[in-house]
């Protein structure tokens, strides 16, 4: 493939600038053209040289970002695809362990997986590239055009809804209609992520709350109320406005945030870890939350990537999303800058929600 232009860091010192790049040696019966590529709090903190754990593909001197896209099929040696054809790359690689093998590198045994534009693979920040259609999955619906760029931020949720699928399936846990209407899901931090979350909660039929340490802008608080989720700015009367939590899922990655959430969560309830933070200060854990937790059998499940029917099931629950609330869904996508912008990556304002980049 001839040179094409890139945004590279050079990981994990970082830094972050576009030029053209000469990237030999990639295999796949596809070449893909990003449409679009999101941003997301791991890009930043790779950019920032705060993720020590990213590193160059081997033999380069940088790595081109980007795990996040939706990308147009420009050519392909298989029938099953089409040029035209809009398709969603997958993050991780396998490496050699036995989930790998299997086709679980979500749930890799060993860390010896590669993530694009993450870990030793580049990423989709590019103007195109080869792809195996092995880690493809295609995208039928011509309208996800823009808000299929969220599949991949959205197959984290599946993943995260299969694990509480296992979980609650070992006591009564629904409703005696089995339903989970009248069940509390309850989701910290009001971010991308945070959004989808608490999407796939209402889909499941919890009552939904969003919650955060201070108020949210009117955008955050109109997508809400389309998708009926209520929000609560908890900095206020926390005993009063937090309580009867089933499900609880955290995108803070903040410890005393986490622990003072948890104790508001009943009987058999599952607290699912996501967000990460390694720089937050250490939360106390008391003798009295112990028994809370083993009294009440509530479980604390780490959730973290997705296999690729969750990458599948994310593009059918995105095309839904976008067809019943389309004003919501692309509300979510705050801003959308050009490839040659200056710094994409720059966070932007207080409201600022999901950030794209645009490869047309
Ligand atoms: P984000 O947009 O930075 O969202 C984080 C949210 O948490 C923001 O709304 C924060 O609010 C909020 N927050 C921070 N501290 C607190 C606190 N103490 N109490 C309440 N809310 C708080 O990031 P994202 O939505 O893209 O991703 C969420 C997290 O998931 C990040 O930590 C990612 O590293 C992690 N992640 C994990 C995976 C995986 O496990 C994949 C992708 C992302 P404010 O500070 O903005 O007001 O596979
Ligand atoms: C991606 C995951 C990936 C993780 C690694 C996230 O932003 O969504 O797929 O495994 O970063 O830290
Ligand atoms: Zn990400
Ligand atoms: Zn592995």
């Amino acid at each position: 493939m001839e040179q094409v232009m890139a945004l590279v860091t050079n990981a994990p010192s970082g830094g972050v600038n576009s030029r053209k790049v000469n990237i030999t040696g990639e295999s796949g019966d596809l070449v893909l053209q990003p449409i679009y590529t999101g941003i997301c709090g791991t890009d930043r903190g790779i950019i920032a040289g705060a993720l020590p754990f990213a590193y160059n593909p081997q033999g380069y001197d940088f790595l081109v970002m980007g795990h996040e896209s939706i990308c147009r099929v420009v050519e392909s040696d298989i029938p099953l695809f089409r040029t035209g054809d809009l398709v969603v790359p997958m993050v991780r690689r396998p490496g050699r362990c036995l989930n790998c093998s299997a086709g679980r590198q979500d749930n890799c045994s060993d860390g010896d997986k590669h993530e694009a534009g993450i870990t030793g693979k580049h990423g989709f920040m590019r103007e195109q590239f080869r792809e195996s259609s092995r880690y493809v999955v295609r995208v039928d619906d011509s309208s996800m055009e823009r808000t299929g760029v969220l599949t991949e931020p959205t197959k984290n949720v599946m993943k995260l809804f299969e694990v509480f699928n296992v979980v609650s399936g070992r006591s009564i846990y629904p409703t005696p209609e089995y339903s989970l209407q009248g069940k509390h899901a309850w989701i910290i931090g009001t971010g991308s992520e945070g959004f989808l979350f608490s999407f796939m909660a209402r889909e499941q039929g919890f009552d939904t709350v969003m919650t955060n340490r201070h108020s949210v802008d009117e955008g955050r608080l109109k997508i809400m109320d389309q998708f009926g989720i209520d929000f609560v700015d908890y900095s206020k009367d926390f005993d009063i406005t937090v309580k009867d939590i089933d499900l609880l899922i955290d995108t803070s990655g903040d410890p005393s945030t986490i622990l003072r959430f948890a104790q508001k969560v009943r009987f058999n309830g599952i607290v699912f870890l996501f967000g990460t933070n390694g720089r937050a200060p250490d939360g106390a854990l008391s003798g009295a939350f112990v028994d809370h937790l083993v009294e009440k059998n509530i479980t604390i499940a780490g959730s973290v990537d997705g296999a690729k029917r969750h990458y599948e099931q994310a593009v059918s629950y995105i095309s839904k999303w976008t067809h019943e609330h389309p004003d919501a869904m692309s509300s979510l996508i705050t801003g959308e800058m050009p490839a040659t912008s200056a710094d994409p990556f720059k966070r932007g304002n207080s409201e600022s929600i999901k950030t794209i980049i645009s490869w047309k």
